[in-house]
């Protein structure tokens, strides 16, 4: 039988939170991002203004420290930018943090940014030959667009953010300033987040080599987890050229993150209103993982998508109902986009949570 482990010394038990928090690097920005939130919560709290933090676009996973090559997925952050308009809208007047992954889609200027064809298409030359308009087929649109731009003027703070690890300092930084917002604070994660990464430890400093060549000149270290050549005479040779050693196979081993939306609702805002986003690409599984990570995590509400309809329709689960939210077929040949239905609708929820918050606190 084997000897229990010793128990730990009181007060040296880390969980996976610190553990991660300790042991990866904070960006670099870090600060300066949570100086501009704590200027821009304030202020909108004075105003008695809710505050949606609106989280968007891939989070990537880096294999080298000094990163050349990365892990990234599909986003390019179509929902959280177009829901961030909506909540900026005047009738809602939402104040919106828009915590993105660095050059996805931006409210706004998404209209234009990632075309199919050059913003420079728009644009035509003015009358007078010296300077250059908005082609008249797109002046009406463009008008409406810039106008409520210009509308939402500081009631937006846009934060980029790139790698899985700086998404997560700035969610918890974010997340704890909001805290002082109570129900007034709304959180809406719909950034695509990697549920895996690679520990620092296990990260190459230097750019990963596909060959032994000069390995331990570049790093000093192993270069990652190589699968081992059996024959180490092979060569990469197809023609006369010098001969070169075979390229070898790279063999990426990944850690989970740790699932951080427990410590998000028990301990870094409580009060928020908490939503997240499930995608998943077999319907099958779809409503009983959304269910399963509003049990895991207690928040309010799990938005639940297919990655092939996901401008389509969406399912929203709570501990009470599952109700899908569709486009009619005429709304899809009308290029409606479904974040007009899901965004009024959130805001409804939040109305409600607010509500019942303040009820409890007469109460109490
Ligand atoms: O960026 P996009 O508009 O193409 O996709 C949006 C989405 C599918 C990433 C979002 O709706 C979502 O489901 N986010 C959560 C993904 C997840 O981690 O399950």
């Amino acid at each position: 039988m084997a000897a229990p482990a010793a128990a730990a010394p009181l007060g040296s038990m880390q969980s996976d939170e610190d553990r991660y928090f300790s042991t990866n690097p904070p960006p670099k920005d870090l600060d300066q991002h949570m100086a501009l939130v704590e200027a821009f919560v304030d202020k909108h709290a004075k105003a008695n203004r809710r505050i949606v933090l609106v989280t968007s676009g891939g989070t990537t996973v880096p294999l080298e420290k000094q990163t050349v090559r990365f892990i990234d997925n599909f986003s390019a952050g179509t929902r959280g930018a177009t829901s961030a308009e909506y909540f900026l809208d005047d009738k809602a007047d939402y104040a919106v943090i828009f915590l993105h992954r660095q050059f996805s889609l931006q409210p706004y200027s998404r209209h234009y940014s990632h075309a199919t064809h050059s913003f420079l298409d728009f644009l035509t030359e003015d009358e007078n030959g010296h300077g250059v308009r908005s082609r008249d087929e797109d002046a009406a649109s463009m008008l409406s667009v810039w106008r409520r731009y210009r509308a939402a003027g500081d009631r937006l703070l846009a934060l980029p953010f790139v790698t899985i690890t700086d998404y997560l300092f700035e969610l918890r930084a974010i997340s704890r300033i909001m805290h002082r917002l109570g129900p007034n604070g709304l959180l809406y994660l719909a950034a695509a987040v990697s549920d895996f990464f690679l520990p620092p430890e296990r990260m190459a400093e230097h750019k990963i080599q596909s060959t032994d060549i000069n390995a331990d000149k570049s790093s000093g270290k192993p270069l990652g987890s190589f699968a081992a050549d059996e024959d180490e005479e092979t060569f990469d040779n197809f023609d006369s050229s010098p001969k070169v050693p075979r390229s070898k196979s790279l063999v990426i081993d990944l850690d989970p993150v740790p699932k951080f939306l427990k410590s998000l609702v028990d301990n870094w805002s409580p009060e928020s209103m908490m939503i997240s986003f499930k995608l998943e690409t077999d319907p099958d599984l779809l409503i009983g993982k959304a269910k399963g990570a509003l049990e895991r995590y207690q928040h309010h509400l799990v938005i639940g998508n297919i990655l092939a309809t996901r401008k389509q329709e969406v399912v929203f689960v709570t501990p009470q109902d599952v109700n899908w939210v569709r486009l009619s077929e005429a709304d899809v040949a009308a290029n409606v986009e479904i974040e007009t239905l899901i965004v009024p609708q959130v805001i409804s929820l939040h109305e409600e949570h607010i509500r019942i918050y303040k009820a409890k606190e007469k109460t109490q």
